[in-house]
């Protein structure tokens, strides 16, 4: 009982830290619908101007729900779609509780979006992290000794140097670095004009090609020296286990291993060579066809073995304690990269690859992760129909589902409280991401069908993200008026800045309590989306991965 009483303190005191305003603490764009949500019944709002207070608009609070499945909590709204000033403001109950201040305005996700691009660069392996770029975070080069091959792998040394560090580990790893790449790529391809910034403060911006795409080729380089001759990718390079909290150039103690390869690095590589490749050929012929031909090995080499590889997918060696991303279904992979090469080269033996896949899986769109990626392929064909002339039957066929999908993602946000696209069961590990991603489906949803509650439904999940949550915070570094601050990030734990580095995405709520912090704070009974501390311990809740900042990217990008 008592410990019970002590939990619910913490709680409470946790809970109530942020304010009492459940609102997207960066601000809405102008036609957006805007709202906030709090916990206790009031009549009224008040939104004041933040210069001189002035009143600009009234209105009702509501009931939302009782009881809401994902938290436990009872919401009330308070909705202000109808006001659309540009402007900075704030919220006054008529008990005097005053909401953070938030701006309306047509470029409020600009920093949002610049930020989380900008976090690539300071995933950066190999490379001095230069002061004119990385102001304090900056540090000296890490891991340039990458690496010898675990045994299993084979022997000796290969230069893998190069890379981004995969999250708040300092390991690198193919097939997280797959979806990653390729949600980054599919936001330039699809929406080229929006993501033609070259002046993020990289060390190659106002090169004349864009931020977006040279960051992506920092990490596809070192993609490059992680592919074996005969066209086989190794899956990662990590130490033994996890690192200590330190920074990464302090990281010199024993030696970083390759591991063997895998069917699912091999196809994410295929996917995403080819993919660049397309990109990349009105800035570059020559690295456009290199990346190509590499492609076209790794396939290769897939085609030889149709079967997965390893046997069962990819598992951690006995004794090796870091990430291990085991897929034991390459399917996805596999009709991924045959996508991308379709489109890339126009060889009909891919479309039909991929063609089998997709009337197999009957079209169907799935939630996108580093095992998930057939959405991704069918995308790519979906955006790329008319230049390959992809068969109406096919592309008829891939706008129903994705809009089955869609209405599918709308449904499970009307039974949520906050509006958030997944449901209890579905917090798990990195479930923040899982939101953003149903963002980037509904996006594509709302292009493609021009139906206006996708779009909605997509910014109400950036609203989740950045504070209309039963936390109150902003899930993302740096960004908003309470953010995450102890995210389980090495170089953010042991740089000695106060800060956190900014723009990183936390992983978010996890109701699988996969860490001793979780396990002490939560159990079974606790509501699925509460199932969150902001405390660098909590690797299962509050670690930050690139892979989970790719549709942060892409969704910041698309509303900037
Ligand atoms: O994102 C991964 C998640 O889906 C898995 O459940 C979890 C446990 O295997 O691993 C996550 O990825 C971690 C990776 O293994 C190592 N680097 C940090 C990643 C984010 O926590
Ligand atoms: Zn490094």
């Amino acid at each position: 009982m008592k410990k019970f009483a002590f939990i619910l303190f913490f709680f409470i005191s946790f809970l109530t830290k942020a304010g009492d305003f459940s609102i997207n603490q960066v601000g809405f764009l102008i036609d957006a619908p805007k709202y906030f949500f709090i916990n206790e019944p009031a009549d009224s709002f008040f939104l004041r101007d933040v210069l001189g207070g002035k009143l600009v608009f009234k209105g009702a609070i509501e009931l939302k729900v009782k009881n809401d499945p994902a938290t436990g909590m009872d919401i009330y709204k308070g909705d202000f779609s109808g006001f659309d000033t540009p402007g900075k403001y704030y919220i006054v109950l008529a008990n005097g509780k005053k909401s953070p201040t938030f701006e309306i305005s047509d470029t409020v996700y600009n920093d949002l979006f610049n930020a989380s691009l900008k976090s690539y660069y300071f995933q950066r392996c190999g490379i001095d992290l230069e002061g004119k770029y990385a102001g304090e975070y900056a540090h000296g080069k890490c891991h340039t000794k990458d690496a010898n091959f675990h045994p299993l792998a084979g022997s000796g040394f290969k230069d893998v140097t190069g890379g981004w560090h995969d999250a708040g580990d300092y390991g690198k790893y193919v097939v997280n670095a797959g979806v990653t790449v390729g949600t980054l790529l599919m936001a330039y391809e699809f929406f080229p004009a929006k993501f033609l910034s070259d002046i993020l403060n990289i060390p190659e911006s106002s090169n004349g090609i864009p931020d977006i795409l040279d960051e992506a080729i920092f990490e596809i380089n070192w993609m490059l020296k992680m592919q074996r001759e005969d066209g086989a990718v190794f899956t990662k390079v990590t130490k033994g286990k996890f690192e200590d909290f330190i920074m990464p150039d302090k990281d010199v103690k024993s030696g970083r291993l390759i591991y063997q390869i895998s069917s699912t690095a091999t196809a994410d590589f295929a996917a995403i060579l080819a993919k660049a490749s397309r990109l990349i050929s009105d800035y570059n012929k020559d690295l456009a066809k290199k990346y190509l031909n590499t492609a076209i090995s790794a396939w290769q080499f897939l085609s030889n073995n149709p079967e997965i590889i390893p046997t069962g997918g990819f598992k951690n060696p006995v004794g090796t304690v870091t990430g291990e991303y085991g897929d034991n279904d390459d399917s996805d992979e596999r009709a991924w990269a045959a996508a991308e090469l379709f489109i890339t080269t126009g060889d009909k033996e891919y479309l039909d690859y991929f063609t089998k896949y997709a009337r197999k899986n009957n079209f169907h769109f799935k939630s996108i992760s580093w095992s998930q990626l057939n959405d991704l392929a069918y995308f790519t064909i979906l955006i790329n129909s008319s230049k390959r002339n992809i068969p109406d039957e096919i592309t008829d066929k891939i706008k129903a589902e994705l809009l089955v999908y869609s209405e599918y993602l709308l449904a499970k946000s009307n039974k949520d409280g906050y509006g958030v696209t997944i449901l209890p069961g579905e917090y798990r590990w990195g479930s923040n991401s899982d939101v953003l991603n149903n963002a980037l489906i509904l996006i594509i949803a709302n292009e493609i069908t021009g139906e206006k509650n996708f779009y909605n439904l997509a910014l109400e999940q950036l609203n989740y993200i950045l504070g209309a949550n039963a936390h109150k915070i902003s899930f993302v570094t740096g960004i908003g008026t309470d953010y995450v601050r102890n995210p389980h990030h090495r170089p953010s734990a042991s740089d000695g800045i106060v800060e956190p580095v900014p723009g990183l995405l936390s992983g978010g709520p996890n109701q699988n309590l996969q860490d001793p912090v979780l396990q002490k704070l939560f159990n079974q009974n606790t509501p699925p989306a509460l199932c969150f501390v902001d405390d660098t311990g909590s690797w299962s809740s509050n670690e930050i991965a690139i892979n989970w900042n790719a549709p942060l990217v892409f969704v910041s990008g698309y509303f900037k």
